[in-house]
Order: structure tokens, then sequence, then C-alpha cells
């Protein structure tokens, strides 16, 4: 019997190989309204892609794994840097692993009362997101930022939870570049 050949993940560049991929592209339009700054959002071609989602094809069925790598690519929009929608779980009470594979940048976390909390994502940064918790990568490097994700097949995505609650931190660059955490109410 010879074994077969599984899928194959470059853990350096997050490349996914070996089996037929599902991917997604999300662009700037996509995200109409995100971003806190929208005169920059304007200046900024709309068609951008900002990051894309290269995930295993899965069966769906309960018990079965998901898994996807994000690859966001490194930018701004005015201040605020380039980051993912962010979303609850649509079965909520579903967890999730994050893997940071390249490049850095932040993992945004919000539970069910809008406390929010950050972890730095770098290369081999393991992140349990719990059930009840919303989530949102963000790339405060200079370089593309790829992270493997792990997630049940029947959690789904809910976006208009967040798109409603808005997520309550905003990362912004300040004077130097560095990137800062800021109340999203605050101007
Ligand atoms: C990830 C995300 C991926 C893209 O695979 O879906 O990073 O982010 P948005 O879905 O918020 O656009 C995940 O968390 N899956 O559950
Ligand atoms: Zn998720």
């Amino acid at each position: 019997m010879t074994p077969m050949i599984p899928p194959m993940l470059d853990f350096a560049t997050g490349r996914l190989r070996g089996a037929e991929l599902l991917e997604k592209s999300t662009t700037l339009a996509d995200l109409h309204g995100l971003f806190a700054d929208p005169a920059a959002d304007a200046e900024v071609d709309s068609q951008t892609v900002l990051y894309r989602v290269a995930m295993l094809p899965g069966s769906g069925v309960e018990g079965d794994l998901n898994m996807g790598v994000t690859h966001l690519e490194a930018g701004r929009i005015g201040s605020e840097f380039f980051m993912t929608r962010g979303h609850m779980h649509a079965r909520a009470e579903q967890a999730e692993y994050y893997f940071g594979l390249c490049g850095t940048g932040l993992l945004l976390l919000q539970d069910m009362a809008g406390v929010c909390r950050l972890e730095q994502v770098f290369p081999g940064s393991v992140h349990h997101i719990p059930g009840h918790v919303a989530h949102r990568l963000i790339n405060t490097g200079e370089t593309r930022l790829s992270a493997l994700a792990v997630w049940p097949a029947i959690a789904g995505h809910d976006y208009k939870l967040m798109a409603e609650r808005g997520f309550g931190l905003r990362i912004l660059a300040g004077e130097d570049g560095a990137p800062r955490a800021v109340d999203s109410s605050m101007k």
C-alpha cells in the first residue's frame, strides 16, 4: 500500500498546497464603512485586496473541523492598520484556534459584554478563541500577516452582530508608525 500524500502547509509562508482549495478574497469595497476615516478610505482603490483566505474543503458535518489560512496584507487606511472584518460565530458557543505563521500583528478579542483584549500575533503564536468571543486580525507590521485557523465546521460566521455592535478598539499608527489601541468611540 502506498501512503497518500496529504495536503501541505508551508509554515514559513502560510502557503497551502496539495488539495482543491476554497479561496476567498476580501477587497476594501467589501469592507465599506469599516474603517474610521471615510476620506482616507475614498483615496484608496476600492478593489484593493486586503486579505485572502485559503481553506481546505470541509464536509460541514457536526464534529468535523475546518482549517484555513488568512493572508492579511500590510497597509493602512489613513492611520488605521488593515484588518479583517471580524465576526462572532453563528453558533456563538463554538471556539477556535489561531496560529501565527508569518508577519506580525494583533488579534482583537471582544466578549459579549463588549470587553476587549489584544494578543500579539507572530510566527509561532498560539491563540485560543473561546466561544462567545468575537475576533478580528490586524496587521501592524510591514509585511503580509498569515495565520492558520482551525474551527468547528458547524460554527458558521455571524457578521451582522459585529457590524451592528462594532469592536470597542481600533488600532491606529502613531506619529512614529507604531500601533496604539484607541477606544472606538473616540475620534
Ligand atoms: C477565520 C476568518 C478569516 C477572515 O478563518 O474567517 O480570518 O476573517 P473574517 O471572516 O472576519 O472576514 C475565522 O475566524 N474563521 O472562523
Ligand atoms: Zn472565527
